[in-house]
């Protein structure tokens, strides 16, 4: 108990929170500026993102139905964003992530956290990257201005970095520096980076002629800070997302209403992506671990005491 005590009683965890409450503040306003409508999130769900990598079951039985705890509210976005009347939406979305322990170490996950995600229809990747590109610079100029002192309690110097930012092609860089090619090119780089084209879930677009390449792109931090947000264009017309479920080992019962709406042709082109806020925090206000960002932190592995 004395560690929390302490945790939560420094100077050090008012000034991340500070921090934080400016990123949401900037971040919400930037989005509510440009039209974006927001949706309340959901926590439980017949349906959720089946994540390309895998993380213990979080379902729980309530009424003799099966609920799953939310992991991305991906597939409620492509449905959402399928409304004629609704043409840019974000929620703020609590996530839980039943991660391995050994994640734990890697000072980026936590079992609990959350993203600001968003989605777009009509939009393709290149639009969607930009109006990123704008929300992440708008927020550190920010955040360098309006918590100076803060900033400083931290030891930490912020400087918007210029746009756009640089791109890298996942096949290109994998052949040059290995498997760990994201890693290197997070402590290598000064700004942060774009790496495109990841083999993941089945709701990322997939070329049509190319297939293989994916039309999907994710947002890494310098200074070996990591991976910040994961996003695409999707797929959903209902043949593409069928063969892709059944080449992925997955069933679509799985994906229930989801399916359905899509076999009535009732999903539509979009792309978007989520920002996890706990680890933008933890890039903005240069922390070890992703644990520093709230005295609440659930990291993989360990034992919790709240
Ligand atoms: N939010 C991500 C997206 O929009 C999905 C995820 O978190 N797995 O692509």
């Amino acid at each position: 108990m004395k560690e929390l005590a302490e945790r939560m009683g420094s100077r050090k965890t008012a000034a991340v929170l500070a921090i934080q409450t400016t990123v949401l503040n900037s971040m919400l306003g930037f989005l509510y500026g440009r039209g974006f409508v927001q949706m309340m999130p959901v926590m439980l769900s017949t349906i959720t993102d089946p994540l390309c990598h895998s993380v213990f079951d979080a379902g729980i039985e309530y009424c003799g139905q099966k609920l799953q705890l939310t992991k991305s509210m991906i597939l409620h976005k492509q449905i959402a964003i399928s409304s004629p009347h609704l043409e840019k939406i974000f929620i703020l979305s609590p996530n839980v992530r039943l991660e391995k322990p050994e994640c734990g170490v890697k000072g980026r996950y936590l079992i609990e956290f959350t993203q600001l995600d968003i989605e777009m229809r009509g939009a393709g990747k290149k639009e969607f990257m930009g109006l990123m590109e704008k929300m992440v610079r708008k927020t550190i100029g920010e955040v360098a201005h309006e918590r100076k002192r803060e900033i400083a309690l931290l030891g930490r110097e912020l400087r918007v970095p210029s746009s756009p930012f640089p791109v890298y092609e996942s096949k290109e860089w994998r052949k040059k520096l290995g498997e760990e090619f994201e890693a290197e090119l997070s402590k290598k780089e000064s700004t942060p980076f774009w790496v495109m084209d990841h083999a993941r879930e089945f709701y990322d677009r997939e070329d049509e002629k190319e297939r293989g390449y994916y039309h999907n792109y994710d947002l890494f931090y310098p200074e070996g800070f990591g991976e910040g947000l994961s996003g695409a264009e999707r797929d959903f017309e209902y043949s593409v997302l069928k063969r892709k479920l059944v080449e992925r080992g997955q069933k679509e019962e799985e994906f229930g209403a989801y399916m359905e709406l899509a076999k009535g042709g009732h999903l539509s082109k979009s792309a978007g992506g989520g920002i996890g806020i706990e680890r933008f925090v933890r890039y903005l206000c240069g922390l070890e671990h992703i644990r520093e960002v709230s005295p609440f932190a659930k990291v993989p592995g360990d034992t919790f005491v709240v």
